[in-house]
């Protein structure tokens, strides 16, 4: 290590000496920052190039998701909604990058410190990529040291430039202090082309070109289309299908699963009579319908959106069972993804003739990507946490009591029926409305009991029944509105549904852990 001799110099042969501002440390910290950046795009290009290679940064990040208890991961889906994924990236990048800072300090004096601190980052990203079901443990390896030791290389050279600039006298050109910044902007730039080619190139991969290729099979049970009586004609009230590009998207995956349907498999297995595996192919030819089913997520609160509908085009549940052969005392469905997820509900509601299926389309177009691509579960009446796994891989039979789904352990309920419940789209809260005839317009769902009402209730007057929209399934959200004279002034709009069983959504208000928001949806406008 002879050039941390050359590092440490200026400073220990003039310990008196006055730096000129802006040098010393505040290089260090720069230096240490382009380097830290530098390494991590190193490592993002190499996942780009090398398809089997995991990104460092995402497999760190898929550690934090699976190791944050289940209350900090609400937090951040109620702070941060569905850009969660990005605000814990740009955190890891952040905080790596500070790390960085402080790692340059340290190796200005000691610059075994500086590569202690890159073999650290290393080790850890290492760690995490062995963890990463979809690529090599050994090339995670590989890619944590060949990034680390650029970081190192780059660390060197800066801290070097550093020292030349501390050290230039203070009357000079100034050239010490240019070259080091010149260095420093090179560094910064590489580690930013690198992270972006990178990115785009593992973007770029022939998953996506395949999907928009393939033709979906023609199903052996088509749905009309919906009667108009089913939908409202009210300005803001959410659509009855709800478009795949607004559908809400909710999963622990920090990058999409990228499948290739040329090797995919689905397996079947666990307590069946006849284990098989399928190919994307196999799996249509079983025969595939068309079946509407609004999906919901347990983590939807009160009047919000985590919840759509779709023309779902898949094979029915019941006829992949079947042909398995399910075994006495299979009591449990556990879905299986890709990249290791799981989710479980009971068997008797792929059996009770609801309209379950195996997805590979949703509106009219194959999965798309983030919705499961290339098959995915969909299970009317239950929230998707226990029963639609995304990027299906495999479903096993098993017993209720011997297995957990993957959010069941972190504090969830074993069992996530839908709970009856009601929105109001319009107005919007705190809107200013105009005084006079004005819908109060929404959707109401009560999946696989059906919802038999909607009443609103304006202030503390009393409830007034809502006008529906028929009907589409009894798995589907039904829209309705109610016609209201707005007088000016402050008011308060409440909504309530009451199931096709004849219960009324509680007014109690719960929160979403462990099985789900209750209450009334409660919207304040203003009217003028
Ligand atoms: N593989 C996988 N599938 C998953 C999840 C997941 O984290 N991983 N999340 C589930 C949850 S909690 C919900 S609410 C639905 C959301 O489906 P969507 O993203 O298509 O709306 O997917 C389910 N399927
Ligand atoms: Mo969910």
């Amino acid at each position: 290590m002879a050039r941390a001799e050359t590092v440490e110099a200026p400073e220990l042969a003039r310990p008196g000496q006055r730096r000129a501002a802006g040098g010393g440390p505040s290089r260090a910290a720069v230096a240490g920052i382009a380097a830290a950046a530098l390494a991590l795009g190193v490592s993002e290009l190499l996942a780009g190039l090398v398809s089997a290679a995991p990104s460092l940064v995402l497999a760190v990040g898929a550690r934090v998701v699976d190791a944050v208890p289940a209350p900090v991961k609400n937090f951040a889906i109620a702070v941060f909604g569905t850009a969660d994924k990005k605000a814990l990236l740009v955190g890891i990048v952040v905080l790596s990058v500070a790390a960085g800072a402080a790692l340059g300090v340290a190796a200005r004096r000691r610059f075994a410190l500086g590569v202690a601190g890159f073999a650290a980052f290393a080790l850890l990203g290492a760690w995490a990529a062995t963890r990463e079901i979809q690529s090599s443990a050994l090339l995670g390896a590989a890619s944590a040291v060949v990034s680390a030791t650029a970081g190192v290389g780059a660390l060197r050279l800066l801290l070097g430039a550093a020292t030349a600039a501390d050290t230039a006298p203070r009357s000079g050109t100034g050239g010490g202090r240019r070259a080091f910044l010149r260095l420093a902007g090179i560094a910064a730039t590489a580690a930013v082309a690198s992270a972006v080619v990178g990115r785009s190139l593992v973007q770029r991969t022939a998953v996506v070109g395949t999907r928009a290729g393939l033709v979906m099979p023609p199903p052996a049970r088509v749905l009309p289309p919906p009667p108009e009586t089913a939908t409202l004609d009210v300005e803001g009230l959410t659509p009855l299908f709800t478009p795949n590009a607004d559908f809400y998207r909710i999963d622990t995956a920090l990058s999409v699963p990228r499948v290739d349907v040329a090797t995919w498999r689905l397996k079947v297995g666990g307590m069946v009579d006849r284990p098989f595996e399928l190919s994307y192919d196999e799996l249509q030819a079983l025969g595939v319908v068309e079946v509407d089913v609004t999906i919901a997520c347990v983590s939807n609160e009160v009047g919000g959106g985590l919840i759509g509908n779709a023309r779902w085009l898949g094979v029915p549940l019941a006829a992949v069972l079947e042909r398995a052969g399910v075994q006495d005392g299979a009591s449990q469905v556990v879905g299986r993804s890709v990249d290791g997820w799981t989710a479980g509900f009971p068997t008797e509601l792929a059996l009770d003739g609801r309209n379950a299926v195996v997805a590979v389309g949703m509106n009219g177009e194959p999965l798309p990507l983030e919705h499961g691509f290339p098959a995915r579960l969909v299970v009317p009446g239950v929230y998707g946490y226990v029963s639609a796994t995304k990027w299906l891989a495999e479903i096993e039979l098993t017993t209720w009591e011997a297995f957990d789904g993957y959010w069941v352990p972190r504090g969830w309920a074993k069992e996530g029926p839908i709970k009856t419940q009601s929105r109001i789209d319009v107005p919007r809260a705190g809107a200013a409305v105009a005084a006079g005839r004005q819908p109060i317009a929404g959707v109401a769902w009560a999946q696989h009991r059906g919802v038999e009402a909607v009443e609103v209730q304006v202030d503390d007057g009393a409830w007034e029944p809502a006008r529906m929209a028929e009907e589409l399934d009894v798995d589907v959200w039904r829209q309705w509105v109610l016609e209201w004279d707005a007088t000016p002034g402050p008011h308060v709009l409440r909504v309530r549904a009451t199931d096709a069983d004849g219960a009324t959504q509680t007014e109690q208000r719960a929160p979403v852990a462990p099985d789900g928001a209750s209450g009334w949806h409660t919207v304040h406008v203003n009217v003028t």
